[in-house]
């Protein structure tokens, strides 16, 4: 009856049902009772009113009942709840790294992927990181949904059932692009796992010191360095191209030098590149030193 995609299906499943269920037993007899009792106790039928003393058997069944249905619920939801805190010792791990719009995978040898791969029948921990603003790691076939939170580490786990391709979506509105925030799960045999995973090559780590101020004061969110337009343009090529630029409303060419670049970082809304919004970019001015954007520059010359 439940799918078997993930160990978590069975007890979410099982909440949802048996407390939807009460629901719509009560909401159904509830409103046909009183239906009923319009009509049973209907003015015209009994125009003088009379006095009803307690019944204890009555009272009694009323508070009981509800307490025992209460419990049982509170119950259901546990069993589905307590096993998704309880990582198994035998987990393998892999480090889910959210960041504005992205979801990212880390392997064991520093090796990334942007598709979410994993074994079947393998319990396996995830660990939440966040590298901005609060998103939320959700697979809905596995019904599995935990807060990625930036400045702490949480964490998610569990045994996928089947083969096959999911969906990992973000549930936290963290901003423009919000919408384009997922992932595919892909679940494999273990042959296939391990053939994948031979083949993930590790994450060229960038030692440019221009590429460490460019992460550290958070251009990425806004400006790729592969070529894709986020919020800003890219800023891959960008450095000697000749840009559009509006300054003062009026529509202009300019060549990209360490001057303009330098400009865009202390002043970016004095030329605004074209096509892009106004006002989006603050000024680094105080924030980013000369000899940072100096950094920026010679690395900017680099990234063809
Ligand atoms: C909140 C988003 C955001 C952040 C963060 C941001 N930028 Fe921008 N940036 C933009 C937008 C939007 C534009 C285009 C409008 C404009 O020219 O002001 C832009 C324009 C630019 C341009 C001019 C590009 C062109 O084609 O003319 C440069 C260079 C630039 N940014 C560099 C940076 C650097 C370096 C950082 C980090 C220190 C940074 N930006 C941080 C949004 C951002
Ligand atoms: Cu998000």
């Amino acid at each position: 009856m439940f799918s078997n995609a993930s160990n978590f299906v069975h007890g979410v499943d099982k909440a949802t049902l048996i407390i939807g269920g009460f629901s719509l037993f009560f909401l159904v007899a509830f409103t046909g009772l009183m239906i009923f009792f319009v009509i049973k106790y209907n003015r015209k039928k009994h125009p003088k009113a009379t006095q009803v003393k307690d019944n204890i058997l009555l009272e009694i069944t009323w508070t009981t009942v509800p307490i025992l249905l209460v419990l049982y619920m509170f119950y259901i939801g546990w069993e589905g709840f307590f096993p998704m805190r309880q990582v198994p010792k035998d987990a393998m791990h892999v480090t889910v790294l959210a960041k504005m719009w992205k979801w990212e995978f880390q392997y064991p040898g520093n090796k990334l992927s942007d598709t979410l791969v994993l074994p079947i029948n393998k319990a396996v921990k995830l660990d939440l990181v966040s590298k901005d603003v609060i998103h939320g790691f959700f697979i809905p076939a596995f019904r599995v949904k935990e807060d990625v939170v930036p400045g702490q580490t949480n964490y998610s786990w569990f045994i996928p059932g089947e083969l096959g391709d999911y969906d990992l979506l973000c549930s936290a509105y963290c901003g423009v692009s919000h919408s384009y925030m997922s992932a595919v799960v892909r679940i494999v045999s273990d042959d296939d796992y391990n053939t994948w995973l031979s083949t993930l090559s590790v994450k060229k780590v960038d030692n440019a010191l221009g590429f460490k101020v460019i992460e550290k004061n958070g251009c990425t969110a806004c400006h790729s360095l592969d070529g894709t337009k986020l919020v800003g343009p890219s800023l891959k090529g960008l450095y000697g191209s000749t840009v559009e630029v509006m300054s003062n409303g009026v529509k202009r060419k300019v060549t990209v030098d360490s001057l303009y670049i330098q400009s865009s970082i202390l002043d970016p809304n004095k030329d605004i590149a074209d096509g892009y919004p106004q006002g989006v970019m603050k000024s680094y001015k105080g924030v980013i030193n000369d000899k940072d954007i100096e950094l920026i520059n010679e690395y900017l010359k680099t990234l063809k």
